[in-house]
């Protein structure tokens, strides 16, 4: 078999709390849909898988994990290495306007999470969205977030602010995955 026609599927995981956007960013960019058609997206419920063909040879599966506390709190605690395993690229996905410590504690769970079961992933995002709202305080949403960022993890993360109302998501996310594509197809 030539190994350079091999088709391959590299695991994507985009996670965070509740109303943070995570749907939204995926259905806008893999399935074009507009933002006004996404204001009435209902929680999601466990996680939701969509396969994502770059082209003939490489295939994203990206797991939605749904973040209400009640999810989260199984989700990351019984499917942990379900979830967490065998990642080619996770996104951390926090509102631009949401400050709470909920979201830093399940920020550090999914930091743990990604050390115990992925941790020589090259590629991960803090995507902080929603900053065309009024009240959007990316940097100090980051900040809050970035703190808790292991060590071993620091070089590897990059923060990403973005919001799907103004239309900058879409561009920055396919990049990221063309970014991925190329260092297989080398
Ligand atoms: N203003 C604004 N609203 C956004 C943006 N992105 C998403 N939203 C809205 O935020 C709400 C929640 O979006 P979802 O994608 O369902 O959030 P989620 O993170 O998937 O939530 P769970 O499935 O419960 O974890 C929806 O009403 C979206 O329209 C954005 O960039 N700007
Ligand atoms: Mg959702």
């Amino acid at each position: 078999m030539d190994l350079k026609q091999e088709k391959i599927i590299l695991k994507v995981l985009i996670a965070g709390f509740t109303n943070s956007g995570k749907t939204a960013i995926i259905r806008n960019t893999f399935q074009n849909i507009k933002f006004t058609h996404l204001e009435h997206l209902k929680p999601t419920r466990g996680i939701e898988r969509l396969l994502y063909p770059l082209n003939e040879r490489i295939t994203f599966s990206i797991w939605d994990v749904g973040g209400t506390i009640n999810s989260l709190n199984r989700l990351f605690s019984d499917f942990a290495d379900v979830i967490f395993s065998e990642l080619e690229l996770a996104f951390y996905v926090a509102s631009a306007v949401e400050t709470w410590d909920i979201v830093v504690k399940f920020f550090k769970k999914f930091m743990r999470n990604i050390v115990i079961y992925s941790r020589n992933i090259h590629n991960i995002y803090i995507l902080i969205n929603k900053i065309d709202l009024e009240h959007s305080s990316e940097d100090i949403i980051a900040d809050s977030l970035v703190e808790h960022i292991p060590d071993q993890l620091r070089d590897t993360i990059k923060i990403v602010p973005l919001s799907i109302k103004e239309g900058s998501s879409k561009r920055l996310i396919i990049k990221i995955f063309n970014e991925i594509a190329k260092l297989y197809q080398k």
